[in-house]
């Protein structure tokens, strides 16, 4: 099912909202803001889809508010419609030299206003679309590479100010090619589905993320976990996998599918960077296999 977008409208007017709410909420979900304050607290609750916001409101206006929006990360993408009664050229243009995607002068026709509304809600959905593609591995349905290392480095940057560690899990599947050759590449590919499905139900915080590293590699970010916490959630994936359903018919270590696991923990500092922890969760993975495989290192 298509989720619903939303749409925020911001006036000072009261009859000019209603006609606007009038004309969006069949369609949309519709939130509503009498002053730029009053929009400001509503977006950070909840990014909105689109904006259509007047010019001229008392205290905060509608250009400022356009500048606040644009200095915070997470609300930028929003595209923002100026709707206003200034008409020369020297406002539009300054409306849309700011970023506004659009600029409407008032009497708006609803028709019209509906039509464009949708235009670029329909563009927001692609894009939003695309951003997930683009961090997100096709065949496990979780994060991919380049979704981990963006993850990584915000959480980095967070457990920098917070004085926090960050703990890594580096997860490879034992004798994986062996199992390719054994029973066939879709049942490789379904194998590695099913693992990656078992390491995310083994995570317990919604901060905790789980990616496809590549190939039959997956890693575990734990943000403001320690050492101790972190060794208990990699055996809580070992677990998860050796109490599986998954066979492994080809494997020199028994009957049974197993991974080796890898566990680091750094607190970021002016000394280090997020690829110094990928490094020692690679170096623990490399000791485990090492070791014998079927076991977790630190
Ligand atoms: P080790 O215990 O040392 O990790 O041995 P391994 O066989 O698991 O390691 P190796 O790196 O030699 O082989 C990894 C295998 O993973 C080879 C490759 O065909 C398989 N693989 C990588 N990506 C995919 C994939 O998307 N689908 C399938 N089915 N197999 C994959
Ligand atoms: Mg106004
Ligand atoms: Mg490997
Ligand atoms: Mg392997």
């Amino acid at each position: 099912m298509i989720q619903r977008q939303t749409i925020l409208l911001v006036d000072d007017e009261i009859h000019h909202l209603k006609v606007l709410i009038k004309a969006f909420l069949n369609d949309y979900r519709v939130l509503f803001a009498r002053s730029g304050d009053e929009a400001l607290q509503l977006v950070q609750q909840d990014a909105p889809d689109l904006i259509v916001l007047d010019v001229m409101m008392p205290e905060m206006d509608g250009y400022r508010l356009l500048e606040l929006l644009r200095r915070d990360a997470a609300l930028r993408q929003v595209p923002v419609i100026f709707l206003t009664g200034r008409d020369t050229e020297a406002d539009e243009r300054r409306g849309l030299e700011m970023g506004a995607v659009d600029y409407w002068t008032k009497p708006v026709s609803i028709d019209i206003a509906r039509i464009r509304a949708r235009n670029h809600l329909e563009l927001k959905r692609h894009r939003d679309l695309l951003a997930k593609l683009a961090i997100t591995d096709p065949l496990c349905n979780i994060a991919n590479r380049r979704g981990f290392e963006d993850y990584l480095a915000r959480e980095w940057r967070c457990a920098a100010r917070a004085g926090q560690p960050v703990s890594l899990l580096m997860i490879d599947i034992d004798f994986f090619k062996a199992f390719n050759d054994h029973y066939g590449h879709p049942a490789g590919d379904q194998c590695l589905r099913q693992v990656a499905a078992l390491i995310g139900s083994a995570l317990s915080r919604p901060a905790d993320l789980a990616a496809r590293y590549g190939g039959e590699e997956f890693v575990c970010v734990l943000p403001e976990t320690a050492a101790e916490g972190a060794l208990v959630l990699a055996n809580r994936v070992r677990d998860a996998v050796a109490n599986s359903a998954l066979m492994h018919g080809d494997s020199p270590l028994g009957e049974r599918l197993t991974i080796s696991l890898g566990v680091a923990t750094l607190k970021p500092s002016t000394a280090n960077e997020p690829a110094d922890l990928i490094e020692r969760a690679d170096r623990a993975l490399y000791d485990a296999k090492k070791a014998g495989r079927d076991r977790i290192a630190v």
